[in-house]
This record gives C-alpha cells, structure tokens and sequence, in this order.
C-alpha cells in the first residue's frame, strides 16, 4: 500500500496546561470550535481522502447491496396496552424510522399513530422519549433532529390523530410519566441554552430539573418540581407509581448505579401543582440504587444493590422507612445479576437475571419472593418485555446471535407458563444453520476469567488465518449481551469472518463488582482483558494479528484508542466509533461530567495520572512499532461524546504514526454528517456506514467477498 497523502495541519505549539505540576500540551485544541472555518476544513479535507481509500475497497459494493436486501425484513416491536389500546414500532424493513401503530385490541386492525419518516425528507428526525397517557387516549413524544440528545416534545391525541399545539423545548435525558388523571406528565429538561443548540455545540450541560407540563397550557407554565442548584450537574427523574398515588423523584450525579430517592403523594393534587413537590426524602446519599419496581399501597418494590453488587429486590414500608424494617423478596443471587423486576397480575413479579451473560427469565410471587416458574428460553437475550401490574399476560422478545427475534406473549396468571408465539421475525438469505456460537472463559493478564462469544462457520477452520471482528465495550455497568446482527452474519457468510464479543470488566455482565474492577484507577483492566482476548484468539488458532480487526463505540471507542497505543502489533484493523479519547478534558463538553464516576477527573491531582496513562489522545507513538489500519467514526451532531475527541486523537495520530517509515497503513477518520452518538440514525445511514467500515476491514485484510 503506498502512503497515503495525509492533510497538512497547523500545531499550536502554544496551548499548554498545567495538570498538578505537569505540563501537557493540547496543540490541536483549536479543532474544539466546531463552528471554526479551520475545522470545517479539516473535516472536509479528511473526509476526502476517506472517501478515496473507501473507493478502493472492492468489498464495498457488494457488502452494501447485500445489506440493503437482507436488512429488508420486517421489524417488529414488543407491545403494550395502554388503556384497551395497544401499542408498538414496526419497521417495514428499510423505511428510516420506526412508525409507532395502535390497535384498539389485539387482534384489530392496524392504525398509524405517528411516522416519523412523514416528518424529515432525509430521515433525519427520529423519536425520543415518549409516554402515552394511562387511558391510551394522549401520546406525548419526544423528536429529535440529527442524532442530537436534545428532543422537542409534542403531543398528540390518539383516536383523532390530531396534533396539539402544545411544544416542549429543551428537553435531554429524559422520561415523560403520566398522572393517571391524564391532565399531563413529569419530564426533564434544562435551562435554554444562552446561544442556540442544535446538537453540534459542545458547552456544559448543567442544571438538569424536573418539570410537570399541563396538556394545552404553554411550556412557561410548566411547575417546577425539583431542581438542585446548589448540585448543577445531578440529574433529576420522575416517575409516577403503578397506581398513579406518588411521583418517585430520583436524583443521580452521574452514570454510576446509585441514587438519591424522593417521592411525593400525588393523591391529594390530581397534578394540580402550585409549586416545588412536597417531597419525602427517603434515600439521602448515593450509597447505592433503588430502582422502583411497584407498590401496594405505602409497602414500596425497589431494585437495589444495597450491600449485594448483583442486585436484589426489596420493600420497603413508607410508614416505617427505617433500613431494619426493609425487607428482602428476592435475595442476592451467587452468580445471577438481577437486571430488572416488573409486577404482573397484581401479586407476581416477573424477574431478569443475566446468568454468564445469558438471560434467565422467571415468575415469582410478589410478596414472598417465592420461585413459581421459569420461562422456557433459548440462549440470548430478553430484548424487549412489557407488562404492568394490573396484566395477566405479558410480551416479550428474545434474541440471540442466531436469532432475529420471537415476541412470546404469555398468561402469567396459571399455574404453569405456556408463552404462544405472538411474531417471529423472518430474514431471508442468512442462514443460521450453517453457523455455531461458543463462549469460552479466557485468563486475563492477572488471571481473571473472562467470558467471550465466538460465533463462525460451522466449517471454521482453526488454521490462524480467519478474518477475525473483536467487539468490545467495558464500561458503565453495560452488559454487551447476544443479539442478532445482519452485518456480522454477512461478514461471517461472506467474507468469511468471525466474530469475538469479549465480555470485559467495566461492563455490567457479573454485577457491581465485575463494573468497578474496570473502571477509576482500575480501568487498565478493561484494555488487558482486551488485548488477551485478541491473544486468546491467536493462541487458540482461531486468528492472528494482522487478521483480527477490533471494534468498539462510545466507551469502546476509548477501548479501541487505548488498544492501539499499548499493543499496535496485536491488531491489524482498528474501528473507534464516536470515541472518548481525550480524557484530560471529557467532562467539559455536554453530558461529560456524568463519566466522571466511571474515569475519574484530571482536575483532581490523584485522579490525573489514571487518566494521562491510557488517554489514547496522550499516548500515541509510545510504541516504534507500526499501527493498524485505522479507522475512526463520529458525527457532527453527536452532543454525547462530542466529535472533537476523534478530530484531535486523529490529527495527532497522523502527525505522530502515519508519517513514520515503516505505517504503512492508513489512519483515517470519516465524519458523517447530520448524524449523533447512534440512536435515531436513519437506515441508509446505518448501513453506508455499516459498509464502509467492512469494506475497509475486508480492503486492508485482503479478503475477497463470495
Ligand atoms: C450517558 O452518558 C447517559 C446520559 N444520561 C441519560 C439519562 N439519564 C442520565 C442520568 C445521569 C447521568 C447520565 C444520564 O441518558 C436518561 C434519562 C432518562 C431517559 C433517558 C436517558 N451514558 C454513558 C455514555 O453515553 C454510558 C451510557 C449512558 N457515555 C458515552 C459514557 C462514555 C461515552
């Protein structure tokens, strides 16, 4: 491969900081203006000879039309009722968004209730938050333009269809939760920006509060309900009880699990608020999470990791909140993380485990905590479940890397469970049966073991050569479980692949414990469990260096950065997607402060030096050995982690490796435009994107596509 003609990019050689008595330069710190012509410039000069590597890759042709017939089946969401009505999402197959359809019963005829793609030309507005009214009759939605968090709420009246004029500015990180009198919802939102935001600005996001909106009332009516202004950047929710009774405030001040529990009594109100909530304090610490499951009454259902990092479900009596009263229904399991509770015909709670990364599905009775059942379930995922308290039957959908989906839907109020398919979802031209998946349990370096998802060809041969995909993410409490995805079959069908999702710590996959050991000043551990994951794979034959591309988004984007500075030669492709990678200064820009809990802060002096030794922007060229093949992703309206992390990790990256003798492979770094952090992408983006990323994989490998 001959050089590629990198762009020419002005060094400021005069921004330097001071971190605790070290000096570090930030001589690229100008690309931080988005709106700056010089930036603007510098995308578009990258973007060109992105463009003209990408034109290159023979694969990427064939791999884009092959996507666009395979992802062209039906996509089915999980209902649920709300009212008599029922409600889901249903794709056709490519139409960019999702429609949200009712029926006035389950068997009725189908009815559009909104569609996003009438909305934007481009597909570029998509759904957000949204929350339908007790009665079925009110759907408050959030839109959102470009991938930006930000969302505008509107409303709309479901039997008619009829818009209302109600408009909900400013809203992010966000539910929308009904009072049971229909009169309006809770909702969170922050202050009006002081300059326009429109997803590509980078500033602060502080002051988050919560708010309860009147149906047909402007939005400078709304009641302030909470708001913590001496604590700007905790974040404030609201969540109104099973029985409409109480308003559940949770506080938290960041992604940790762990929050502040308020409630109020919304009986008397009927939501007719004249000021703050009237709020009982129950939790006043971030000790630990308290997720609300239900109530009877005043005896309160919480989720919790309270002295059990994989989680159990307790109650708790409002008239004698002290911790000894508390009671445990569904103790700490041994092995099993208890992902999620939800109360089904009154006195059953239907429980989610994850059971080395395997999901595990059960009934058991509300009160006692007593095992009444389990659901019949293949290995994967529980990706979708829906079912309240006054249900007798339930929805939920499963998963698994061979699996496109089944929506079961299943009485639970009997004595034994009988689900009955209610959709399976068809994919034509993959075929599963001639696929395996394994898990295996490999040592990290301090000898840790951790778990990993091998899926191939059944006719896999282990003679080290196969083009080999290494996922990860570890991060966040975030289990990176099994799920069907048409891309990495046509990498396995076609070219041949296979693909390796290794369950690092940080992630969620074994309860608080497995979380921590991968995050602060343990966060190394997330990048050697990586790193012996690709050795795994090369001492087991399954692949070797120069054949195994890693990949990893957001959090895992970080994870790709740090790898490629440590182990340059472990890999051989390397695909950040929306990247951390500057992480002297991630908590300056939007919602960065909330990772704090997971990375620390380089403005506290015994936090820096956990930050400065893997930040990938500041460990480039440590190594003499050559890079991989790079590729880096983000998205101009990406306001969750900002696209100035990629721009300067690949200006340095450029500067520092690509010029060097002996790279011989590129380093690039493709900006897509009108796009965010990932959710709301509109299918032809997604699949541009998906195919842009294989081609490069398949050009740099050699592969050829059959
Ligand atoms: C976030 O930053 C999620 C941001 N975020 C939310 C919501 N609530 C939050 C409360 C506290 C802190 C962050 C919150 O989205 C929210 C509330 C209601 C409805 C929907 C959302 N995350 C991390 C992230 O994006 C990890 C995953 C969630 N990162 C990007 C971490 C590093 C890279």
């Amino acid at each position: 491969m001959t050089k590629l003609a990198y762009p020419e990019v002005r060094r400021d050689e005069t921004v330097v900081d001071d971190y605790h008595g070290t000096s570090i330069a930030d001589p690229y710190r100008w690309l931080e203006d988005p709106d700056a012509p010089e930036t603007q410039a510098f995308v578009d000069a990258q973007n060109t000879l992105t463009r003209s590597v990408l034109d290159q890759c023979t694969v990427r042709e064939p791999f884009e039309k092959r996507m666009t017939e395979i992802f062209d089946y039906p996509k089915h969401g999980t209902p649920f009722q709300r009212g008599s009505r029922y409600f889901y999402f249903y794709n056709t197959g490519l139409q960019p968004q999702s429609v949200l359809y009712y029926q006035n019963s389950i068997d009725g005829e189908r009815q559009v209730l909104l569609d996003p793609n009438t909305l934007s030309a481009d597909g570029t507005l998509s759904f957000g938050a949204y929350g339908i009214s007790e009665d079925g009759e009110l759907l408050a939605y959030g839109l959102s333009q470009s991938g930006s968090d930000w969302q505008t709420v509107y409303i709309k009246r479901v039997a008619t269809g009829e818009a209302l004029t109600d408009k909900l500015s400013w809203v992010k990180f966000s539910g929308i939760s009904w009072t049971h009198d229909h009169r309006g919802f809770f909702y969170s939102r922050y202050p009006e920006p002081a300059k326009n935001a429109d997803g590509t600005e980078t500033d602060i996001n502080l002051h988050h509060k919560l708010y309860y909106h009147v149906v047909g009332t402007p939005q400078e009516e709304d009641k302030l309900c909470y708001e913590t202004p001496d604590n700007p950047k905790w974040m404030i929710g609201g969540e109104v009880s099973e029985d409409g009774a109480y308003v559940l405030v949770t506080i938290s001040e960041g992604c940790d699990p762990v929050n502040r529990l308020y409630y109020a009594d919304l009986s008397g109100s009927k939501g007719t608020f004249t000021g703050s909530l009237d709020v009982v304090k129950l939790i006043d610490n971030f000790d630990a999470l308290y997720s609300y499951v239900t109530n009877a009454g005043r005896i309160f259902y919480f989720r919790t990791n309270l002295n059990a990092p994989k989680y159990t479900t307790i109650a708790i009596d409002f008239d004698h909140p002290e911790q000894p009263s508390w009671k445990t229904i569904i103790p700490e399991h041994d092995k099993d993380v208890l992902e999620w509770a939800s109360c089904v015909n009154e006195n059953r709670l239907v429980v989610c485990s994850l059971h080395d990364v395997k999901t595990v599905l059960r009934l058991h009775d509300l009160s006692t905590g007593r095992l009444l059942a389990d659901f019949p379930l293949d290995i994967g995922t529980v990706g979708g479940f829906s079912g309240r308290r006054q249900d007798t039957a339930i929805f939920y959908q499963f998963n698994g890397f061979l699996s496109p989906g089944t929506i079961f839907h299943c009485p639970v109020n009997g004595e034994t469970l009988v689900p009955r398919v209610f959709y399976q979802t068809v994919v034509n031209g993959i075929d599963p049966s001639a696929l395996q998946t394994e898990q295996v349990f490999y040592p990290s370096k301090d000898g840790t073991k951790i778990p990993m998802f091998i899926v191939s060809k059944k006719s896999l041969k282990r003679d080290g050569n196969n083009p080999t995909l290494l996922y990860g993410y570890g991060g966040f409490d975030i289990s990176i479980k099994p799920s069907y995805s048409v891309s990495r079959l046509i990498f396995m069908q076609h070219l041949d692949g296979i693909l390796a999702i290794a369950n690092i710590r940080g992630g969620g996959e074994y309860g608080e414990t497995w979380h921590k050991a991968g995050s602060l000043g343990s966060k190394q551990n997330c990048f050697d469990d990586f790193q012996s994951a690709a050795q795994y794979l090369i001492d087991n034959k399954y692949s070797r260096p120069e054949r195994i591309a890693i990949n990893g988004g957001s959090n895992g984007g970080l994870l790709v950065g740090a790898c490629i500075n440590q182990r340059p030669d472990l890999f051989g492709v390397a695909i950040a997607q929306v990247g951390v990678m500057d992480m002297l200064r991630f908590h300056k820009f939007t919602i960065g402060h909330a990772w704090t809990t997971d990375y620390g802060c380089s403005d506290k002096a015994d936090q820096f030096p956990w930050l400065i030794k893997y930040s990938p922007l500041h460990n480039t060229a440590k190594s003499d050995k050559p890079y991989p093949a790079v590729m880096l992703f983000t998205g101009d309206h990406d306001d969750r982690v900002v696209p100035l992390h990629s721009l300067k990790l690949i200006a340095t990256l450029q500067h520092t490796v690509a010029h060097r003798p002996n790279q011989v492979q590129p380093i690039l770094i493709r900006v897509e435009t009108k796009a965010g952090h990932g959710a709301g992408k509109p299918t032809k983006k997604v699949i541009e994107e998906i195919s842009d990323m294989y081609a490069f994989i398949a050009h740099i490998m050699g592969l050829t596509w059959h």
